[in-house]
C-alpha cells in the first residue's frame, strides 16, 4: 500500500513536471494563445551569425531588460551547408546554443527557417551548389529544389526537436516560419507559385512541430499557415482568415546601409508610433527587425553592396551597446502596453473617430481593467483631446497610452529617455606605441598571370557563382593565345560586376568597380599585344550576391558570357568569349591561408609599400584594456578583407563615399519618412570603423591583424579604439524625472548645459530659453558630477523657480562622461 502510494506520488510529480515545462501554443482570431491564454508578444530580431556566442547572453539580457518577450532569428542555409551535405554549426553558427541562451534568459524564440531569408544576406541564404543540380529552379514548383528545401528544413526541425527546443517539448520556440516574403514576388513565377506555396504549407505541416507556422507577406497563405505583415507600419494590415491573429514579423527599426549611401536612421518616436498603432488595432505579436543588427563577419553574411556593419539603427547598436533614446523609449512603451495586456486581448474593441485624424480606442470588458489609446494620425496638426473630462495633448503622428483609461503614462512622441552619443577613444593598452609597425607580402600572382592551368577550364565565360562555387569573392578568368606580330589593341570586357582587375602578360592594365544598383559595366584598356604567346588574366571580384526578387539567383555576376574582345585596327573585333578559358578559384593567399599567420609564412618588414594593390599587410597589437567594444579604424586603406587572429572581420572599403541624399536634420516634428530622410554621413567614407569582438582578442599577448588589400591603400593610420558613451542629454516635461547614465564604467565629469524653463533645440545644440531658473545648473552639477548615473526631477522644489508664465516648462540637460 505504502509502496503503491509513493508510486502514485512519483507519477503525479512526473506528470506535474511535464505539465510545468511543456508550453502549448495555439491561436484564435484575436491573439496567440500560450497555455490557453491570449497574449501579446513583443519580439526582436537578433541574427546569431552577426555577433559572437560570447556576445549572445549580453544581447539577450539587454533585450529582456528592454521589455522583449521573444527573440526572432532566421536560419542561414548557405552558412550551415557551404558544401552539399557538409554542415557547419560551430561558433557563431551554433543555432542550438543560441536558442538555449534565449531559453536560459527566460524568453521565447521565433525561428524563421525559410530557408530563403533575404536578410541582406549573400544570395538570400541559398548555397551556391544548388545551381549545380540539373534542372534546378529555385522557389517554385520544381522537384530538385523542393527536395533540397525539404532536406534542409527537416534537418533543422529534427535538430531543434532532438534538443527539446520546441514549446510543447518544454523549449522556447513558439512560432516558426516557412518561406519568406514570397507574396511580394510570386507573380514572377506564374501559375507554379500557387502549387509551390501549397507544397510549402503541406511540407511544413508534415514536420509536426507542435507550434503554429507563419508565412510573412503571403496574402494567399493556405490554412493553417498564418499570414503576417512586414513593413514600417502594420496597423492597416488584416490577416487573410478570421481565425488568424494579427502578427507583424518585421517592423523595421531602421534600415541597412550600402557602401556608397549615408547611414539611415529611424527616429525612436516613429518606431514607437508604429508599434502603438499596431496594438491599438488588435495586434498580438510584433517583432522588431532588427533589435540588434550586428556585423556581416566573413563573406556570406553580406548581401550585394551592403556594408560590413549591419547596425540597422537598431535599439542595440552594432557592438551590442544600448542605443538611447531608442532602447529606453521602446522599453517604456512595452511596459505601458504590458499593463493593459489583458484588456488588449480579452477586452471589447470600441474605436471612435474624432476630427482631423484623432481616434480614441477603448478595450473594455467585465472584470477587466480597461485600456485606452488616443492616437493622432494627422502628420502636421497637434491635438488637445478632451476625454472623460480631462485634456490630453497628443502631438501630430503620436499615440498616447492610458492603461486604465484615466491617465496618460506614455506618448510615443514624448521622449523621457536620455540620448547617448557614442564616441571612440584611443586604445589604452599598456605601452602601446602610437603607430603600429607593419610587415607585408605580395599576393603571389605569377602563375595566374602567366598561363596557369587553374582549377578547371571551359570554352565559355562562366557566371562567377557557378565558377567559384561561392568559395571566394575572387575568380580568375585566364586566356592564352598566339599572335603573329606586335600590335596595339584595345581589351574590352563586358562584366556583370562587381569588380574587375585586368592584366596582360603580367602587367596590370586597369581596374574598374561597379556602382550600386547597376553592376554591369564594360571595361576598356589599351594593351600591347606581342608576337608569340600572350596571356590575358582577368580577376573578377564580388561584393555579395543578389538576394531579392523573382529568380534573383539567376542575376549574373562576374564576366558571365562576356563578351571579351580584342579590338584592333579599324575596329576589327576579335571575340575571345568562346576560346578556352582557364579558371582559378580565389587568391593564392586564400589557398595558403595567409590570414592564419602561419609561422612559416614569409613577411617583409622593409619598404612597406603604400598604395600597392594585391598586397597582404600584417601588424601586431595589444588588446585595449577594459570591456568596451573594440573597433579598428581602417581609414587610408582601399578595399579588401581584414582578419584578427584568423577571425574574418568582413570586407572593408573605406574609399567608397556616401552620396549626399537624405541628410536633412532629423526632427520628428517634421515627420520624416524613415527610408528617405534622417540619414547621416553624407559625403563621408562608406565605413571606416570595423568591429573587433572582444572574443577575437587575446589579453596580455600580441594579437595579429592581417589585411588583404585589393585596390591599394596606406596602412600607417590604422589604429584600434574603444566605443564609449561621450555625451548624454535629455529633455523632459516639468514633473518628469530625467535619468542620465554613462552606461558603463565611466562617470559624469561635467554638466555642459542645464536649463529648467523653456529651453529649445536638440541634444548637442540646446539653447537657453527666456525664463530659465537661475540655479538649475548648479543643482544638477551637485547631483551628477562624479556619478555613473543620476536622476533629477524637473520640479521647482529641486531646481528653483522658472519665471515662465502660461507656458509649458521643461528640463534640458547635457553632460559629458569620461
Ligand atoms: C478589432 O477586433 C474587433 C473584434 O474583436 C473588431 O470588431 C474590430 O473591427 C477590430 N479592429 C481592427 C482595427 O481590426
Ligand atoms: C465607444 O466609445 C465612445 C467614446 O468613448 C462612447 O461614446 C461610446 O458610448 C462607446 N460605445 C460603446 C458601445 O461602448
Ligand atoms: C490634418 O489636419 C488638417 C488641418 O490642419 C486637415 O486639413 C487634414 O485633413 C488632417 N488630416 C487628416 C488625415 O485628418
Ligand atoms: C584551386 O587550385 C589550387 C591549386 O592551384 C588549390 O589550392 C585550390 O584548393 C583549388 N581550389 C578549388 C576551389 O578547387
Ligand atoms: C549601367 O551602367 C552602364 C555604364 O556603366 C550603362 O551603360 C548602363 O546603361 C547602365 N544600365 C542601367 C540599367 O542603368
Ligand atoms: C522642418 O521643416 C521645415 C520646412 O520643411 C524647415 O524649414 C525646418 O528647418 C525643419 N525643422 C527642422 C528642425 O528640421
Ligand atoms: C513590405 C512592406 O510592408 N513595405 C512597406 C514598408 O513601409 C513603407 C513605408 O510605410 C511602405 O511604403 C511599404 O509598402
Amino acid at each position: 500500500m505504502a509502496m503503491a502510494k509513493s508510486l502514485v506520488v512519483v507519477l503525479v510529480l512526473f506528470l506535474l513536471s511535464f505539465l510545468a515545462y511543456s508550453t502549448t501554443v495555439s491561436h484564435d482570431g484575436r491573439a496567440l494563445l500560450i497555455n490557453g491564454q491570449r497574449r501579446i508578444i513583443i519580439s526582436g530580431s537578433i541574427h546569431y551569425p552577426r555577433s559572437t556566442p560570447e556576445m549572445w547572453p549580453e544581447l539577450i539580457k539587454k533585450a529582456k531588460e528592454g521589455g522583449l518577450d521573444a527573440i526572432e532569428t532566421y536560419v542561414f542555409w548557405n552558412a550551415h551547408e557551404p558544401v552539399k551535405r557538409q554542415y557547419n554549426f560551430e561558433g557563431n553558427l551554433d543555432l542550438v546554443r543560441f536558442i538555449k541562451e534565449i531559453q536560459n534568459a527566460g524568453l521565447y524564440a521565433i525561428v524563421r527557417i525559410g530557408p530563403y531569408v533575404c536578410a541582406e544576406w549573400d544570395y538570400g541564404g541559398f548555397p551556391a551548389w544548388l545551381r549545380q543540380i540539373p534542372g534546378m529552379e529555385m522557389r517554385t514548383d520544381n522537384k530538385p529544389f523542393k527536395d533540397e528545401m525539404q532536406t534542409f528544413t527537416t534537418l533543422i526541425v529534427d535538430m531543434l526537436k532532438k534538443e527539446n527546443l520546441l514549446a510543447p517539448q518544454g523549449g522556447p520556440i513558439i512560432l516558426s516560419q516557412i518561406e519568406n516574403e514570397y507574396g511580394n514576388i510570386q507573380s514572377g513565377y506564374g501559375a507554379a507559385a500557387k502549387n509551390y506555396i501549397e507544397w510549402c504549407a503541406n511540407m511544413a505541416q508534415s514536420l509536426d512541430i507542435g507550434v503554429p507556422w507563419i508565412m510573412c507577406q503571403q496574402a494567399d497563405a493556405p490554412q493553417p499557415m498564418i499570414n503576417t505583415c512586414n513593413g514600417f507600419y502594420c496597423h492597416d494590415f488584416q490577416p487573410n482568415n478570421a481565425n488568424s491573429p494579427k502578427i507583424w514579423t518585421e517592423n523595421w527599426t531602421g534600415w541597412f546601409k550600402d557602401w556608397d549611401k549615408p547611414d539611415p536612421h529611424r527616429p525612436a518616436e516613429d518606431v514607437a508610433y508604429a508599434v502603438a498603432r499596431f496594438f491599438e488595432t488588435n495586434g498580438t505579436v510584433q517583432n522588431y527587425y532588427m533589435y540588434h543588427g550586428g556585423t556581416n563577419f566573413g563573406r556570406t553574411s553580406g548581401g550585394p553592396y551592403i556594408t560590413t556593419s549591419y547596425d540597422y539603427d537598431a535599439p542595440l547598436d552594432e557592438y551590442g551597446n544600448i542605443r538611447q533614446p531608442k532602447w529606453g523609449h521602446l522599453k517604456a512603451l512595452h511596459a505601458a502596453l504590458k499593463i493593459m495586456e489583458k484588456a488588449l486581448v480579452y477586452g471589447n474593441y470600441n474605436s471612435t473617430q474624432l476630427e482631423n485624424g484623432v481616434q480614441i480606442t477603448e478595450f473594455t470588458g467585465k472584470g477587466i481593467t480597461p485600456g485606452c489609446f488616443i492616437s493622432n494620425s494627422n502628420t502636421t496638426l497637434d491635438a488637445t483631446v478632451k476625454y472623460h473630462g480631462q485634456n490630453y495633448f497628443v502631438p501630430a503622428s503620436s499615440v498616447s497610452i492610458l492603461p486604465e483609461c484615466k491617465e496618460e503614462v506614455y506618448n510615443t512622441a514624448k521622449v523621457n529617455t536620455q540620448t547617448s552619443i557614442m564616441v571612440k577613444k584611443r586604445s589604452q593598452a599598456e605601452d602601446e606605441p602610437e603607430e603600429l609597425s607593419w610587415s607585408w607580402r605580395p599576393e603571389e600572382m605569377t602563375s595566374t598571370l602567366k598561363g596557369a592551368l587553374g582549377n578547371f577550364s571551359d570554352h565559355k565565360l562562366l557566371d562567377q557563382i557557378i565558377g567559384s562555387g561561392d568559395k571566394s569573392d575572387y575568380l580568375w578568368y585566364m586566356n592564352t593565345f598566339d599572335h603573329p606580330y606586335d600590335m596595339d589593341m584595345t581589351l574590352q570586357v563586358a562584366t556583370q560586376g562587381h569588380v574587375l582587375h585586368a592584366f596582360l602578360n603580367g602587367d596590370h592594365v586597369g581596374s574598374q568597380y561597379a556602382a550600386d544598383g547597376n553592376f554591369s559595366f564594360t571595361f576598356e584598356a589599351g594593351v600591347k599585344i606581342k608576337k608569340g604567346k600572350n596571356y590575358i588574366s582577368l580577376l573578377s571580384g564580388t561584393i555579395g550576391h543578389a538576394n531579392y526578387g523573382a529568380r534573383f539567383e539567376l542575376v549574373p555576376t562576374g564576366i558571365a558570357g562576356g563578351p571579351v574582345f580584342l579590338i584592333g585596327d579599324g575596329g576589327m573585333k576579335h571575340d575571345l568569349s568562346s576560346e578556352l578559358w582557364a579558371y582559378k578559384v580565389g587568391l593564392n593567399g586564400e589557398d595558403n591561408e595567409i590570414y592564419m599567420d602561419n609561422p612559416n609564412d614569409k613577411w617583409y618588414t622593409d619598404s612597406v609599400p603604400s598604395m600597392r594593390p594585391f598586397t597582404w599587410y600584417k601588424t601586431t597589437f595589444k588588446a585595449p584594456l577594459g570591456t568596451e567594444a573594440v573597433v579598428v579604424n581602417l581609414e587610408g586603406m582601399g578595399k579588401g578583407v581584414a582578419w584578427v587572429n584568423g577571425n574574418n572581420l568582413g570586407r572593408y572599403w573605406p574609399t567608397t563615399i556616401a552620396n549626399n541624399q537624405g541628410c536633412e536634420l532629423c526632427d520628428y516634428d517634421n515627420h520624416t519618412v524613415p527610408d528617405d530622410h534622417c540619414r547621416t554621413g553624407c559625403g563621408e567614407p562608406g565605413q571606416i570603423w570595423y568591429h573587433v569582438p572582444r572574443s577575437f582578442l587575446k589579453e596580455g599577448e600580441p594579437n595579429t591583424l592581417i589585411l588583404f588589400e585589393e585596390a591599394g591603400g596606406e596602412p600607417f593610420n590604422v589604429n584600434f579604439q574603444t566605443m564609449v558613451v561621450g555625451t548624454v542629454c535629455g529633455h523632459v516635461e516639468e514633473g518628469k524625472t530625467l535619468t542620465l547614465s554613462c552606461q558603463g564604467t565611466r562617470t559624469i565629469s561635467n554638466v555642459e548645459f542645464a536649463s529648467f524653463g523653456n529651453p529649445v533645440g536638440m541634444c548637442g545644440a540646446f539653447q537657453k530659453g527666456t525664463c530659465d531658473s537661475q540655479i538649475a545648473l548648479d543643482a544638477i552639477q551637485k547631483a551628477c558630477v562624479g556619478k555613473m548615473a543620476c536622476s533629477i526631477k524637473g520640479s521647482a522644489r529641486v531646481l528653483g523657480d522658472s519665471e515662465c508664465k502660461n507656458m509649458p516648462v521643461s528640463l534640458a540637460v547635457q553632460a559629458v562622461c569620461s
